[in-house]
């Protein structure tokens, strides 16, 4: 045998080793999977708003419901809610007075939707599940995906409330133009569910930053940035500052790391640590990330203190302090 056809036997011998040894770690995560008490069905959302979504969502998992139903009814209390100034109805505007509104939607199949810089709608999460079930596309954006809302019967509306108006005009006063985000700032809703059926979907809905420059689109729209899910796996939703978590493709970045073998709360801290390993100026930002894996683990870290999230499992909502990196 010439020694090139060696190689190649030799080669093509090793890969299948390799295989062999991939497909053995899967069987082993997969019997790790069943040795553990499986928690379901469960719920998991950013922030203190994420107790009334997940209430929301609950009501569609403690009946059998679909894991995608719960998160999009649960993520649609927080757009309706006017005290929420991170989100849908009620958010603040861009600098120039306009609400412009990000969201994007996973189910357990894989599929995906979102719209971005989509104005006038008051629930943005219903037009990016639209875009995942009734268009072969992924992401429509700004007056596109406007005209798609209106084709599917949502009405416009305005969603500038009184209130977010007059703290704009104050805003307007310094027209201090300076895009960080401090713990105040957020509410932005990230949510996740495993329902009984052990399938996993993610929602993720948001105004972006208060005041950015029109036509900012931030990470909660982007699949694999604001949000991931992957049935066989998990799932992962970001909040914070979207511009380190595009960088890093952090939700993405989690599930793959749970892929790998990682639990989902020390996913969540590998995504942090390497925002801070990239992204000079990290210290300016806060980030936070929530995790869940088949067996109902789940994970959450953030960069600085007063991140929180609510989690209902067991039949009980509760809302819980995340760890975080800068102690
Ligand atoms: C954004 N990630 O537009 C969002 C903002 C956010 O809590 O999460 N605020 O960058």
């Amino acid at each position: 045998m010439s020694s090139r056809r060696n190689f190649i036997k030799k080669s093509g011998l090793a890969s299948l080793g390799l295989l062999a040894a991939g497909a053995q770690a899967n069987n082993m995560k997969a019997a790790a999977f069943k040795r553990k008490r499986i928690v379901k069905p469960l719920a998991i959302s950013t922030w203190k708003n994420g107790m009334q979504a997940n209430e929301a969502g609950w009501q569609v998992l403690k009946s059998g419901g679909r894991a995608l139903d719960a998160v999009e009814q649960g993520v649609k209390v927080v757009e309706a809610d006017p005290n929420d100034m991170s989100v849908g109805y009620g958010g603040r505007p861009d600098r120039d007075g306009i609400v412009t509104l990000d969201a994007c939607i996973m189910d357990e199949t894989g599929n995906a939707g979102s719209v971005c810089a989509l104005e006038n709608i008051k629930h943005p999460i219903s037009v990016a599940r639209r875009v995942m079930e009734k268009t072969p596309h992924v992401m429509l954006a700004g007056d596109g995906a406007l005209q798609f809302a209106k084709e599917e019967g949502f009405v416009e509306e305005n969603i500038l409330t009184e209130k977010a108006k007059k703290q704009w005009q104050e805003w307007r006063k310094t027209s201090d133009y300076k895009p960080v985000i401090n713990i105040e700032n957020h509410d932005t809703i990230g949510m996740l569910a495993l329902d009984a059926k052990g399938d996993i979907s993610g929602a993720c809905t948001t105004s972006g930053l208060a005041y950015k420059m029109h036509g900012r689109v931030g990470d909660s729209p982007i699949i694999g940035a604001g949000m991931y899910c992957d049935n066989e796996i998990g799932g992962a939703v970001a909040t914070g500052m979207g511009e380190l978590v595009m960088k890093t493709l952090g939700s993405f970045l989690v599930v793959e790391l749970m892929n790998q073998g990682l639990s989902p709360q020390k996913a969540v801290e590998e995504a942090i640590a390497r925002i801070v390993k990239k992204i000079p100026g990290y210290q300016d930002f806060q980030i936070g990330y929530l995790a869940i894996n088949k067996a109902g683990e789940v994970g959450a870290y953030s960069l600085h203190r007063g991140f929180n999230y609510a989690l209902y499992a067991n039949d009980e909502n509760r809302l819980i302090d995340s760890d975080y990196y800068l102690k």
